[in-house]
């Protein structure tokens, strides 16, 4: 068995961890987006593969046997090619996803399918906006120059983003309700806009404004094929460890 893991979640991360425990045979997968990200504790690849055909010509010469896709929901495109491959080499699939995020009572949610939709959801009024959706979409909130936008990505962008009036913190989650709350108040926020990423680990700012409550403008999940999936790492262990390969000491 030799498992390729693409990763750039809290729960590849835990599978990683799970998988060097057993001594599994694996390798992890980044994009290289940031110049420095958290360190496995498995061989690790950093860079795309080259679209489909590179990801199937690496699968063969690597000599993987499963790929587990524990990629973030929004990360689509690797999603979707890793689809593709698994359907070309007969090589199997599973997504290690979280579900996403359920409305509770008290949520102000305003459901929009995309990127653009989520600035042509924004009042005209100006506001406070907590735009954390990251650094790779902010550029088409400069059609909406009325708002103030507090900024949150893992690293400053390399150029200033073209937004008149913004602030950037550039931090690395998880985040803590506890902070959300104190720096959503710090900054008067009046408004969110965030991915339907689910999970804990940037949930936070969603409760903060239920708490808060604030209208949070909510990005849905792009479509990816359907595929074998997981929502927990023991459950990916059970695939990778049940009918897939041989039993270890789990
Ligand atoms: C490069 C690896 C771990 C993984 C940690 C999770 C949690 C913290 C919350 C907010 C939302 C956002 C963003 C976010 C979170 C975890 C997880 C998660 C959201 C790292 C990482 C990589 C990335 C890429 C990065 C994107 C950006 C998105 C920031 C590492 C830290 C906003 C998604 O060019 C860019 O700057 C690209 C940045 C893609 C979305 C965007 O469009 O900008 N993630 N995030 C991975 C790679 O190269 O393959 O650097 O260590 C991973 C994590 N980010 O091991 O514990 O499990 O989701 N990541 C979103 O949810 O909207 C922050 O601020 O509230
Ligand atoms: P994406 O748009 O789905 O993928 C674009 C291209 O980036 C892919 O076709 C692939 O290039 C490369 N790629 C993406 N993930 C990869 C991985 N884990 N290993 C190797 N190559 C990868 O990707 P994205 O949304 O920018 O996400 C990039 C990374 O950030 C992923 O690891 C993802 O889990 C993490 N992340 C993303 C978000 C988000 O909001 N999008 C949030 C948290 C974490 P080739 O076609 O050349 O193979």
């Amino acid at each position: 068995m030799r498992v390729l893991l693409f990763g750039g979640t809290s729960e590849a991360s835990r599978l990683a961890a799970a998988l060097a425990a057993r001594g599994v045979d694996a390798i992890f997968s980044y994009a290289g987006r940031t110049d420095a990200p958290i360190p496995q504790p498995l061989p690790t690849r950093v860079g795309g593969f080259g679209g489909v055909e590179g990801l199937i010509a690496y699968l063969r010469a690597a000599g993987i046997t499963h790929m587990v896709d524990a990629t973030h929901p929004f990360a689509a495109g690797m999603s979707r090619n890793a689809v593709a491959a698994a359907a070309d080499t007969g090589v199997p699939l599973l997504a290690l996803e979280r579900q996403p995020w359920t409305a509770q009572p008290g949520d102000l949610w305003r459901p929009v399918e995309d990127v653009a939709q989520a600035v042509a959801d924004l009042p005209e009024t100006p506001h406070r906006v907590f735009l954390a959706i990251g650094r790779q979409n902010i550029g088409a909130f400069a059609a909406r120059p009325q708002h103030f936008y507090l900024l949150r990505m893992v690293e400053a962008p390399r150029s200033p983003p073209p937004l008149p009036d913004h602030h950037i913190i550039a931090t690395r989650g998880p985040f803590s309700l506890e902070d959300d709350l104190a720096l959503m108040r710090a900054h008067g926020i009046s408004w969110v806009v965030s991915k339907n990423a689910g999970g804990p680990q940037a949930g936070a700012k969603i409760e903060a404004a239920r708490q808060l409550g604030l209208p949070v403008t909510l990005i849905a999940r792009p479509p990816i094929p359907p595929r074998p999936r997981a929502e927990t790492v023991e459950e990916a262990l059970a695939w990778l460890m049940g009918d897939h390969g041989p039993r270890l000491g789990v």
